[in-house]
């Protein structure tokens, strides 16, 4: 079916969460719904925010464009605007707006009849992000444990933080999580290789189909994960990887305060060789 009878098709009432039918409506090609409207309020103010924190330090270099949370000895409270409490309304707005995408992802879902597996996934994303910012600082008791919104100052304080615990590569949900990302990005290169090789045959030949990509497989290794599968193993080694990246990050201080090569002495401390 053409795209634009597609959309005419499924532009329909209904699937919404919150509103009923009130904000359930299109601008041009995007979907409003509550949740539009939530994204936008939320993503307006916490944009201008930054502008504005940035123009009152003086500073207009994207770069080095950086809103710092509060020190630490502001604990878990609310800090002056110019000296934190900036960050943390910037970040209340970050949630809201993440937030709602993701719910507004829900009802697009809802209303094309799909599952809701990109909500899921990007919920993942959320996590990751609400982990550093919300979850690691409140269980080591300050906002200032937060990184810093900017795009050097935010690198600084992932080499800072990585250094605290002497070599962040010994971290084993780091480990995990890298081996993941490669995993990911193997299977993606796999999986793309073989849908171009198959839908761009050299000239004048028939695209191929499913079972050509089996077959490849099949006889370069014995065994296809299958059409379905590959996309299944693809969302999970994504998922897995952003989560054991909220994993790793979050035993850094709250569960393992040294430095992560010390964590492996229970390896040189097993009986049979310590
Ligand atoms: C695969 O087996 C398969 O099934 C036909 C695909 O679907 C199109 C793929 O994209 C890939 C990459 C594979 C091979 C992957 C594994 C894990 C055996």
């Amino acid at each position: 079916m053409a795209m634009l009878s597609f959309e005419k098709k499924y532009r329909v009432r209904g699937g919404t969460l919150v509103g009923g039918d009130l904000f359930d409506f299109w601008v041009g090609p995007f979907y409003v719904g509550f949740f539009g409207l939530t994204t936008v309020f939320f993503a307006f103010i916490g944009t201008a925010l930054i502008f504005y924190g940035t123009s009152q330090a003086g500073v207009f270099n994207p770069w080095t464009i950086n809103i710092a949370p509060p020190n630490l000895e502001y604990g878990l409270g609310l800090a002056p605007l110019m000296k934190g409490g900036l960050w943390q309304v910037i970040t209340v707005c970050a949630i809201g707006a993440f937030g709602s995408w993701a719910l507004r992802e829900v009802e697009i879902s809802r209303k094309l009849g799909m599952g809701l597996h990109v909500p899921f996934a990007f919920s993942f994303a959320i996590l990751a992000y609400v982990t550093l910012v919300v979850i690691r600082p409140l269980l080591l008791g300050a906002w200032g444990h937060g990184f810093p919104y900017g795009i050097l100052s935010h690198l600084d304080w992932v080499s800072n933080v990585g250094y605290q615990y002497l070599h962040f590569h010994y971290n084993p949900a780091h480990m995990i999580a890298v081996s993941l990302f490669f995993g990911n990005a193997f299977a993606l290169a796999l999986h793309g290789s073989l849908i171009l090789s198959a839908t761009n045959p050299a000239p004048g030949q028939p695209v191929k189909t499913p079972e050509h990509e089996d077959t490849f497989f099949r006889d370069t290794i014995g065994y296809s994960i299958g059409t379905l599968g590959i996309h299944r193993l693809g969302l999970f080694l994504a998922l897995g990887a952003v989560f054991f990246s909220a994993v790793c990050i979050v035993i850094s201080g709250p569960f393992w305060t040294r430095g992560w090569p010390e964590w492996w002495d229970w390896w040189l401390n097993i009986p049979i060789w310590s």
